[in-house]
C-alpha cells in the first residue's frame, strides 16, 4: 500500500500504523480525525477482521465515527467507555515538549475532551509538522455563534497583550457559509506566526467569553510517533 502514496502520505501512514499496532485486546482506545488518523482507525479494522482484536472506539468526530463503524470496529460513547488506555491522533504542529497545535479538521473540542480522558495520548504526524515554536499553523479557536462577532474582537484585543507576531483572526468557512462543528460552533483561525508563550496562550484564550475550547493542547500529548517519506518510523 505505502509504495502507491506520496511522501508524505507515506509518512502519514508508517506513523499510523506503528501507533496502532501499539493497541491491545480489551484497550478502549480514542479515535482521533484527519488523514493520518484515518489510516490507523484503517489499521485498527483490519486488526479487528484478521486478528480479532476486540476493542472498544470512542469517536472524536461523526467522520470517524461512521469510519470506524464501517471498518467492522466497535464504537461507544466517551460516557460509555467512561475512561480510556490510549487515545491516538493527528496533529497540525508539535513542539519539543509535545505541545500540539489541532483542530484544522475541525474536531478539536471533542479531540481534547478524549484525549484528556485517556491514560495515553499517542500523536501520530509526518515529520514536517514538527516546529521550533508553534504557531505558523493558524490557531483554531471554538466559538459559540451567539455574538461571535463580539468574541473574536475581545479575543483579538487579548492577543494585543500576547507574545505572537500576527493578531489576525479568521472566521473558518466551508464554502459561502461559516463551517459548522460538531457541537455546532463555528471556529476562527488565528494566524498569530509564532506563539512565544503556548500554555498562557492556552489559558487565556479559554477565559473569553463564547470561546469554548482551544487547539492548543498543553502536557495532554505523551508520544509522537512521527513517520518520514522513506518508510522510517521515530518514536519520542
Ligand atoms: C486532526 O486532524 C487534527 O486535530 C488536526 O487538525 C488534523 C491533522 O490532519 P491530518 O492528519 O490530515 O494532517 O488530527
Amino acid at each position: 500500500m505505502a509504495g502507491d502514496l506520496s511522501l508524505i502520505d507515506t509518512a502519514k501512514y508508517v506513523a499510523a500504523r506503528r501507533a496502532a499496532d501499539m493497541v491491545q485486546n480489551g484497550m478502549r482506545v480514542g479515535l482521533g480525525t484527519g488523514s493520518t488518523a484515518a489510516w490507523m482507525v484503517r489499521r485498527l479494522g483490519e486488526r479487528v477482521r484478521e486478528e480479532g482484536l476486540a476493542i472498544k472506539g470512542v469517536p472524536t468526530s461523526t467522520r470517524t465515527a461512521q469510519l470506524a463503524r464501517e471498518l467492522g470496529i466497535e464504537v461507544v460513547s466517551l460516557d460509555q467507555a467512561g475512561w480510556l488506555d490510549i487515545t491516538i491522533d493527528g496533529a497540525d504542529e508539535f513542539d519539543r515538549e509535545l505541545n500540539l497545535i489541532k483542530g484544522g479538521g475541525g474536531a478539536h473540542l471533542q479531540e481534547k475532551i478524549v484525549a484528556t480522558a485517556s491514560d495515553q495520548m499517542v500523536v501520530i504526524a509526518d515529520a514536517g509538522k514538527e516546529v521550533e515554536t508553534l504557531g505558523a499553523f493558524p490557531l483554531p479557536v471554538e466559538v459559540i455563534p451567539f455574538g461571535w462577532q463580539t468574541t473574536r474582537t475581545l479575543i483579538e484585543e487579548v492577543l494585543d497583550t500576547m507574545d505572537v507576531l500576527g493578531t489576525r483572526s479568521a472566521l473558518r468557512m466551508n464554502g459561502e457559509a461559516p463551517f459548522v462543528t460538531d457541537e455546532g460552533n463555528h471556529v476562527l483561525d488565528l494566524h498569530l506566526q509564532r506563539i512565544g508563550n503556548p500554555r498562557q496562550m492556552a489559558l487565556v484564550l479559554n477565559q473569553v467569553p463564547g470561546v469554548v475550547e482551544n487547539g492548543l493542547f498543553i502536557d495532554i500529548c505523551d508520544k509522537v510517533v512521527i513517520g518520514y517519506g522513506d518508510g522510517r518510523v521515530e518514536l519520542r
